[in-house]
């Protein structure tokens, strides 16, 4: 089915301190993102990159801490920025794919989109939980805290970023490709009793079955997003990302995977996220992304 998507450049790297992913949209699109997904037929809008008020800055030397949140207000001016566009888009009755730039962009990627459903279901692709908050964090970064700002769990002036509260229910969402999970993030997944499924259980019940789990779980939801952080993949096929963790997926069973998940016709919005082109060869890494946002937004092998 042909969709009307925005693509929308989240040019962030506030969220983390390795200078290099603001430039992911552009490598994206230099490996062809808009021309796939007009070979497969669908309606692309390119509306550029997504600024906020501060300057990004590619060399960080006086990053400023608040409440042990590194470049607090630099994020949340940025989400505000990014929720206007995602919320107007879907307001359009267009589908937001939003690339960047690090996970932190997913707080006002996922924020503006949410208001639009009742239970936005969210698949959280990752080899992190995203689910710390500054007091169990150990790098301070935002983009290791970002799924748990969404959930309300964390810094309230984070939370209440473009519209109060959280924008998502536990029970909305799931995490696949688990590998490095800090203490409170084990902590809060138990005690939220959050549908997680690590790389032993990708390797136990395959990717066939943890998509049939998910899409159980989620079968009330009215909307359904993709937040998909390339460091999900194994680093030997995914290089060019800021915190690899070996033992990740591979490129041939992600594709399987988001062939199934495409067939659903249930996605609604999408986050392609870590492309760092600086930690990257000749830009395979946004290659492999394009390769796979292919199979998400519906080619098939056959
Ligand atoms: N858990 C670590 C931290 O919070 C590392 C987080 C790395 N996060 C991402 N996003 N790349 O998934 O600092
Ligand atoms: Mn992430
Ligand atoms: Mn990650
Ligand atoms: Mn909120």
């Amino acid at each position: 089915m042909t969709k009307q998507i925005d693509l929308i450049g989240a040019t962030t790297n506030f969220g983390q301190p390795k200078p290099g992913v603001v430039l992911g949209p552009d490598a994206l699109r230099i490996a062809g993102i808009v021309q796939v997904l007009e070979a497969i037929g669908h309606d692309v809008s390119d509306l550029g990159n997504v600024y906020g008020k501060y300057q990004t800055q590619f060399v960080k030397d006086n990053v400023q801490v608040k409440n042990g949140l590194k470049n607090y207000d630099e994020v949340k001016d940025y989400s505000e920025a990014l929720a206007k566009v995602t919320d107007a888009s879907v307001q359009n009755g267009r589908f937001p794919l939003v690339i960047g730039g690090d996970h932190s962009l997913a707080l006002g990627s996922i924020t503006g989109i949410a208001k639009h459903y009742d239970n936005l279901g969210v698949i959280w692709f990752d080899a992190h939980g995203d689910l710390n908050t500054s007091e169990t964090s150990p790098s301070g970064n935002i983009h290791g805290m970002i799924l748990a700002e969404l959930l309300g769990v964390g810094d309230k002036g984070l939370i209440d970023t473009y519209n109060e509260g959280p924008s998502l229910k536990t029970e909305n969402v799931v995490l696949i490709g688990l590998r490095d999970l800090d203490d409170g993030e084990k902590e809060l997944i138990k005690k939220r009793n959050i549908l997680a499924f690590t790389m032993s259980d990708v390797r136990a019940l395959g990717l066939v079955e943890i998509l049939d789990r998910t899409m159980k779980h989620l079968a009330h939801c009215d909307g359904l997003h993709l937040s998909f952080d390339v460091d999900s993949l194994d680093p030997s096929e995914m290089i060019g990302t800021g915190t690899k963790v070996p033992g990740g997926m591979f490129i041939a069973e992600v594709i399987m995977f988001m062939e199934r998940l495409s067939e659903t016709g249930l996605l609604t919005s999408v986050d392609l996220v870590e492309v760092n082109p600086l930690l990257d060869t000749f830009n395979q890494t946004a290659e492999n992304a394009v390769l796979m946002t292919e199979y998400i937004f519906g080619k098939r092998k056959l």
